[in-house]
């Protein structure tokens, strides 16, 4: 007797700064996407494949969808966001329990349009200074639209999170498989070293700079025993390549020392990392830029995909 089997695509979505990459990695008890105090941080469409027996959920982690702004690199990050809603067979709506704003509004109505039932996951509760205050949020919301389902969560403290998965599976349709089991993510191995460098990068520099770098791995290479891997920072302008390597370089050395650190937690083996910092200008704006650092125009398939 053959048993049944579910897998289908679980869209998180949600404005900017929420938790999704959060949210992700809580999901999937490993770090798969990185993570930000600041806002616009996920610039890809990012898989977490779980697979549980019978079951494969396969979480697309997106770039925060927000009113459009108007250079080339928001105008793709939306359209990334957007593409994604068509293909899921869940949505996972993310919004923050401390307040809901106008970007949460434009996503419902972009959501509603679907045929995809929308779970609605309200974040951040560990902020609520009293527990009372969850019950009038949770009615407030439930005004907005027939969600299917409504979990209060915190991504970051675990909390609830085995409720939300419970719920998640439930909604999955039948059908077989379609990674193998031991697959967890579709990005490669270059993409995830680069994100790590970024992610230090975005921590170590202030509010404007994150906005304007890249990061993109040059070479991989094996030297006696040790794997050196050699990447760029990429900035849009002359006047912000000091901004990154700092006073005497050492901004630049707390980078990589904070990037190898991770980067030798990803890969569990030694690395050597070599980075340079190069100016390329107006990247952001410009759509054919854009494509020759990986962000693809066409939408699902962005820096680091596999493409078989
Ligand atoms: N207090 C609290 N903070 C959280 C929680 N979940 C996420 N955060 C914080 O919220 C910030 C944003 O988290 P991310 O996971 O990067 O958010 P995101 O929605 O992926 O953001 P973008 O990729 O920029 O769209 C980080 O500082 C997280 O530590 C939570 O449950 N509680
Ligand atoms: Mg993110």
């Amino acid at each position: 007797m053959s048993t049944v089997t579910r897998c289908g695509y679980v869209a998180i979505i949600g404005r900017p700064n929420v938790g999704k990459s959060t949210l992700l990695n809580t999901l999937m008890g490993k770090k798969i996407s990185i993570i930000s105090a600041k806002p616009q941080t996920t610039r890809n469409q990012i898989l977490g494949i779980k697979t549980n027996e019978a079951i494969q959920v396969v979480y697309m982690d997106t770039p925060g969808l927000h009113h459009a702004e108007k250079r080339a690199m928001n105008r793709y990050m939306n359209r990334l966001a957007s593409s994604v809603i068509i293909d899921a067979d869940v949505i996972v709506f993310l919004v923050e329990a401390t307040g809901w704003n106008d970007d949460d509004d434009m996503i419902l109505k972009k959501i509603s349009s679907t045929n995809a039932p929308v779970l609605l996951v309200i974040n951040k509760v560990d902020k609520l200074k009293d527990k009372k205050l969850l019950l009038p949020v949770i009615e407030k919301y439930k005004e907005k639209f027939n969600f299917t389902h409504i979990v209060p969560i915190s991504a970051q403290r675990a909390i609830n999170i085995d409720s939300l998965e419970k719920t998640i599976m439930q909604m999955l349709p039948e059908g077989v498989h379609l990674f193998s089991d031991e697959q967890i993510t579709d990005k490669n191995t270059p993409f995830q070293v680069a994100e790590r460098i970024r992610e230090k990068l975005i921590s170590h520099t202030g509010q404007e700079l994150p906005y304007s770098t890249t990061v993109v791995v040059d070479s991989m290479q094996e030297k006696e025993g040790l794997l050196h891997i050699s990447a760029v920072i990429w900035v849009e302008r002359e006047g912000q390549k000091p901004i990154v390597i700092g006073k005497n370089g050492e901004r630049l050395k707390s980078i990589g020392t904070a990037a190898r650190k991770d980067i030798v937690k990803l890969l569990g083996r030694k690395i050597f990392l070599h980075l340079w910092v190069k100016v390329k200008s107006n990247w952001t704006n410009d759509e054919r830029v854009l494509g020759s650092l990986g962000f693809s125009p066409l939408g699902p398939l962005g820096e680091g995909d596999e493409r078989s």
